[in-house]
């Protein structure tokens, strides 16, 4: 079997910081995987174009295996890919690092589209709930601050691994009041609330929305409450493969996120289950915002189909694996 072709530190690097979550949350890993796919192009000592882009590909792998739902992640490594041209290591390397700009651009820019369209959604003097720490959503908030409305928030801690507080510390910065909650304590705090605003891993075609464990439930509280239900997701959200049929992997995580050690030890036999990510059906959805405006979640799949297509393939496939 012939070996992988070496591969630059910021790949590594960026692979070990996605998967342990010190790049977290759809956007961010879109983000730095594109910018570790060009800094391998950089850097590469390929000397004909065939291992070069042997190199990118197995670049793309390393980063494709960190973590399975949030689907920004192959949307970016397939755009960058897609981007290379040439018939010299020259000309790839200086598409490849234009594509991975133009990608990193696009994201930056699509989140200030968005934010401008969910910011329309809120009104002056909303009570927002959040949940996790999503970028899309802070954008929405932002947005509707600079268009001179107050808003404040009730935000979920969102265990176990507590993104709650990073939304928490981030709406403080922007003077937004907060009251921060325990995860169990949304439905009664829903009574005060006038929107309920969450990002997204990965938007399926039927507009079922995967987003961070507890999204679901949230869902079904605020659609007990009568409150509205917004999701914000930038278009590298959707998920083509779920045109093909495809589901979203969920992502599970170790035990050790749950429970402390000494904890786990006292609990003896019992299962402790960590599964990062929920599925919240269309029904529970009033609306997906994304950079091409909003949309109800069943209709997502005309938006899916005008983007990609029937793009679902992995040109990072090492050569001769079919
Ligand atoms: C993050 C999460 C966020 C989405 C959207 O989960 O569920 O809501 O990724 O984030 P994790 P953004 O912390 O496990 O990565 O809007 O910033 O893309």
């Amino acid at each position: 079997m012939a070996s992988e072709p070496a591969l630059h530190d910021a790949v590594s690097e960026t692979a070990a910081a996605i998967a342990s979550m010190e790049i977290r949350g759809a956007s961010a890993i879109a983000d730095a995987a594109a910018a570790a796919l060009a800094a391998q192009a950089s850097a590469s000592e390929a000397t004909d174009p065939e291992s070069f882009r042997a190199e990118l590909r197995a670049a793309c792998r390393t980063l494709h295996d960190t973590r399975p739902t949030a689907v920004s992640l192959p949307n970016a490594l397939r755009y960058v890919l897609q981007g290379l041209e040439g018939d010299t290591v020259e000309a790839l390397r200086r598409s490849t690092l234009e594509s991975a700009e133009a990608f990193r651009a696009n994201l930056d820019r699509a989140q200030d589209r968005l934010g401008r369209v969910g910011a329309n959604r809120l009104r002056d003097g909303d009570v927002v709930m959040t949940h996790c720490h999503s970028t899309d959503v802070l954008a929405c908030i932002e947005a509707a601050l600079d268009q001179g409305k107050s808003l404040s928030a009730v935000v979920k801690e969102t265990r176990p691994r507590n993104q709650g507080h990073l939304t928490a510390r981030r709406l403080r910065d922007l003077d937004v009041p907060v009251t921060l909650i325990v995860d169990n304590a949304a439905h009664r705090f829903l009574a005060e609330v006038d929107h309920v605003l969450v990002g997204a891993d990965a938007v399926a075609a039927d507009g079922s929305v995967i987003n961070k464990i507890g999204t679901s439930g949230l869902a079904v509280s605020a659609r007990d409450r009568g409150v509205p239900f917004m999701v914000a997701a930038q278009t590298i959200k959707l998920d083509p493969a779920t045109l093909e049929g495809h589901t979203v992997p969920i992502e599970l995580r170790d035990e050790s996120e749950v429970v402390d050690e000494a904890t786990r030890a006292g609990l003896g036999g019992v299962e402790v289950a960590n599964p990062a990510f929920d599925v919240t059906p269309p029904r529970h959805v009033d609306a997906i915002v994304t950079e091409a405006g909003q949309f109800p979640p069943e209709s997502v799949v005309t938006l899916m189909r005008e983007l990609f297509g029937r793009e679902v393939e992995a040109p990072w496939a090492a050569e001769g694996s079919g």
